[in-house]
């Protein structure tokens, strides 16, 4: 839908003063970037990890007293899907060396990794292969390039200085030493990043960065990274089993308490098939389809936090789930396309953030839970943001100033992406600014683990968004690919060094389910709640309520 004839007349606003933006920008004149203190203030006052009842403690398990989203809690605070008294653990459907729970970059680079290691591996993914947040990403991935007057001692300070300096520092230097390898692997698979007429990756600044290290294919980076990863791994099919539509639903332990396997649910046919491995590698993803404090999000349909519950239920505490990350721009008009991203990449192009009056209030490359903090202010505290007959508010994001400042034609070649499905709502972003708001985006915290992407449970292999620590308490654009990538390819390397080497046959047992609900009902948690969740719900909450009670505890068999 082409913009109504009211927020016609209000982009006239941000037309009006366009030119004298320009302008500044031309001279290097930049917004004023927030002192620390500053930022501090903002974050606490407007940013949502800070609102009241943005967080409850977890009353079981290996984390019981930690204080996260309550979205989060509920899942933890559920009962299996299946019921452990039920199953038969001797009818193996599938045997393998490595379990892969999870089809996006991390999962698929796992695979490859393990599958060059001489095991093979089972790859299983709750939709199609590539149905995941990598398949989303937009805007690029970080990594200091040789020759230049980058390094990873300067990356490592920024996603440090992202994160608050709370991030685990073995987890954060090993995704920035790794960088330029993982760069160069994924180019030597074919993954075709946009480059100068010299041959040399382009690169742009990031909000956060002291570098201008952000690498890119248009605005396609990670759909264009997952069709990479993804080729890759289907031209290897004779070891590397993709099974789609069967999201896990519980991990199986051994007698010796080590990882073992897991149990699968078919979508398509509602069977439960058991998966006995000698390592399970966890890259399950994120979980903004939980809509946190009833955010829009930019999060691939699937992700619903199963991860989390899984090795929760095992065992594994969590941790940084106390911030979750808002992308400051996500697309508040049209309606049809609410939530979804709007890349970081075209505020590093040079496009201004803008209020009602078409006034700039913040310098566009804050780190990002600083940047969303300043959007929410500007709309809720100082009242000028832009609302849509709908009541939908947000701020102005204004792409046809890349235009004016790079040359006609810039956006349509820089950001296809977006130039192409807004021209499909009649609205032409090189000519007409976005409307934008935050939007949950990012996992920033997960389970537990290691920089060899092992965790407290041998055999259980954590990579990607659903592992947290790299990242601190807020992540930086372009550290997301890359952690999946460098950690993908760590834990399908260790995973394979396991299984070939340590890997310990035992009974199969899912008494860590029976331990899990035993500490349920101890602690007094009455729920029909089941979890992992698998997909959102969309319907009337009093038919989803009847279907669930319905549903739980599914036996199997
Ligand atoms: O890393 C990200 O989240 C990213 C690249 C997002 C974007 O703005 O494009």
């Amino acid at each position: 839908m082409p913009y109504t004839e009211d927020l016609k007349q209000l982009i006239k606003r941000v037309e009006a003063t366009r030119s004298a933006r320009v302008e500044r920008k031309k001279r290097g004149e930049e917004y004023p970037m927030l002192s620390l203190k500053e930022r501090e203030e903002r974050l606490t006052k407007y940013h949502p990890d800070f609102v009241k009842g943005a967080r409850k403690e977890i009353r079981i398990g290996p984390s019981k007293g930690y204080a996260i989203s309550p979205e989060i809690v509920d899942l933890l605070e559920a009962k299996s899907r299946i019921n452990p008294d039920r199953v038969d653990l001797s009818r193996i459907d599938h045997e393998t060396d490595i379990l892969i729970l999870g089809g996006g970059g991390a999962g698929t680079s796992a695979a490859l990794r393990a599958q060059e290691n001489g095991v093979k591996v089972i790859l299983a993914t709750k939709l199609r292969h590539g149905d995941a947040n990598t398949m989303m990403a937009e805007g690029g991935i970080q990594a200091a390039s040789k020759g230049t007057k980058d390094s990873p001692y300067y990356h490592y300070l920024d996603v440090m200085g992202g994160g608050h300096f709370k991030n685990s520092p073995e987890l954060a230097r090993t995704l920035v030493m790794d960088a330029p390898k993982v760069l160069a692997w994924l180019e030597s698979l074919g993954c075709m990043f946009t480059k100068s007429e010299d041959g040399r990756l382009q690169s742009m600044h990031g909000g956060g960065t002291c570098r201008k290290r952000m690498h890119y294919a248009a605005d396609i980076t990670g759909a264009e990274i997952m069709r990479t990863l993804r080729d890759e791994a289907r031209n290897r099919a004779e070891d590397i089993t993709v099974l789609e539509f069967v999201p896990a639903v519980e991990l199986i332990l051994n007698e010796y308490g080590h990882c073992a396997g897991a149990i699968l649910y078919n979508l398509e046919t509602e069977e439960y098939l058991l998966v006995k491995a000698k390592a399970v590698i966890m890259a399950t993803g994120g979980s903004g389809r939980l809509h946190i404090q009833d955010f829009m999000t930019t999060n691939h349909y699937g992700a619903t936090g199963d991860g989390l519950v899984l090795g929760y239920r095992a065992g594994l505490k969590l941790n940084f789930l106390h911030t979750v990350q808002y992308h400051p721009t996500g697309a508040v008009f049209p309606e049809q396309a609410e939530g979804l991203l709007i890349t970081e990449k075209f505020r590093g192009a040079g496009a201004n953030v803008l209020n009602l009056d078409g006034e700039q209030f913040v310098n566009e490359r804050e780190p990002r839970d600083v940047e969303s903090a300043s959007l929410i202010r500007e709309c809720a505290e100082v009242g000028k943001g832009v609302t849509t007959r709908t009541g939908k508010v947000g701020v102005w994001l204004d792409s046809p100033m890349i235009e004016s400042l790079k040359g006609a034609g810039t956006v349509e070649k820089e950001f296809p992406g977006k130039f192409i499905l807004f021209k499909r709502y009649g609205i032409d972003i090189s000519k007409e600014p976005m409307l934008v708001y935050p939007t949950l985006h990012y996992q920033n915290g997960g389970l537990e683990f290691t920089a060899d992407c092992e965790t407290a449970i041998p055999g259980l292999y954590v990579a990607g968004e659903v592992g947290g620590g790299v990242h601190g308490e807020n992540r930086l654009m372009g550290n997301s690919l890359l952690d999946i990538t460098v950690f993908g390819r760590i834990a399908g390397e260790n995973a394979a060094q396991y299984a070939v080497n340590k890997a310990k046959a035992g009974t199969l047992t899912l008494d860590h389910v029976r331990r899990y609900h035993r500490e349920l009902e101890a602690s007094g948690i009455k729920t029909d709640r089941i979890s992992p969740m698998l997909l959102p719900d969309y319907s009337n909450p009093d038919v989803r309520s009847r279907q669930l009670t319905a549903r739980y505890q599914g036996t199997i068999r």
